[in-house]
C-alpha cells in the first residue's frame, strides 16, 4: 500500500468523524470514498521472531503450513486484492494499479511502482509492505489449517498461529551445497494435505500467471502462462 494512500484513508475517516470536508491534494473525495482501505496490522497473535528459511524448514508442521499457505495465496484469483498477484503488484510488478490508486506521474521506466527504492522512505515502506504480506500469509495458513481434521487440525492450527514470514540469510553458508536454498529452486515439493501426501508445484520456486499483461521484464516471459 502506498503510504500516502494510507494517510489519505485516515484523513478521509477523520472527515467523516468531524463532518468537515478537507481538501486532499489533487484527488477528489468521491474517488477516495470508493477505495477499500486494507489495514496493515501485521500478523495477528503473539510477537514472534521471523526464522531463516532453512531454520523454518526444520519445523515440519510450520514448513508444511507455510507451503500450503503460499499455494493458497497463489491460487487466489488475480483480481482479489489480497491475492499473491495483487500483493506482488503493490511492490511494482505486475504493473497494475492497486485498488485504483494511480502511480505518480514522475515514475517512469521499468522500476516504477509503489516501492520507494529511491527515497529515504525505503526502509519504512518495506516494513509496512512485509507486514501486510505476512498478515495475509498467516491468515491463509490459519484458513488452510482449519481444513484439516483431528489431531492434524490441532497441530497445523498451532503451526499457523506461530508462523511468521521467513527470510533468506544470503550470507549464511551451509557446510556443503549451494548457498541458495534447494527449497527455492526445486520445481516440486511434497506436502501433507487434508487428503494425504501430495506433490505440488513449489510455490517458492515460481508463480504461474493467468494474465501477463502487467509484466514488463523480458526475463518474466519465460514463465508459464496457464
Ligand atoms: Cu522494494
Amino acid at each position: 500500500m502506498r503510504l500516502t494512500s494510507l494517510v489519505y484513508g485516515l484523513l478521509s475517516l477523520s472527515t467523516s468523524v468531524f463532518g468537515h470536508a478537507i481538501p486532499l491534494s489533487d484527488e477528489s473525495a468521491a474517488t477516495l470514498e470508493k477505495r477499500a482501505i486494507l489495514p496493515v496490522t501485521g500478523a495477528s497473535g503473539s510477537v514472534l521472531p521471523r526464522l531463516e528459511v532453512r531454520q523454518l524448514k526444520q519445523k515440519t508442521a510450520q514448513w508444511n503450513i507455510f507451503l500450503l499457505a503460499m499455494q493458497k495465496m497463489q491460487s487466489t484469483a488475480q483480481t482479489t486484492k489480497t491475492s499473491y498477484y495483487q500483493l506482488a503488484g503493490i511492490h511494482g510488478v505486475p504493473r497494475a494499479n492497486w485498488d485504483d490508486v494511480g502511480r505518480c506521474s514522475a515514475c517512469t521506466g521499468q522500476v516504477d511502482g509503489y516501492c520507494t527504492h529511491d527515497s529515504i522512505l525505503f526502509l519504512g515502506w518495506h516494513r509496512a509492505y512485509l507486514a501486510l504480506f505476512e498478515q495475509e500469509l498467516v491468515a491463509a495458513a490459519k484458513s488452510v489449517a482449519a481444513t484439516f481434521t483431528g489431531t492434524k487440525k490441532t497441530t497445523y492450527t498451532t503451526a499457523a498461529n506461530n508462523l511468521r514470514l521467513p527470510y533468506w540469510d544470503w550470507a549464511a553458508k551451509p557446510a556443503s551445497g549451494s548457498t541458495l536454498p534447494a527449497t527455492i529452486t526445486a520445481a516440486t515439493v511434497t506436502v501433507d494435505t487434508p487428503s494425504g501426501s501430495k506433490s505440488i508445484r513449489n510455490p517458492l520456486s515460481r508463480y504461474v500467471f493467468s494474465d501477463t499483461s502487467g509484466l514488463v521484464y523480458n526475463q518474466y516471459k519465460i514463465w508459464t502462462v496457464s
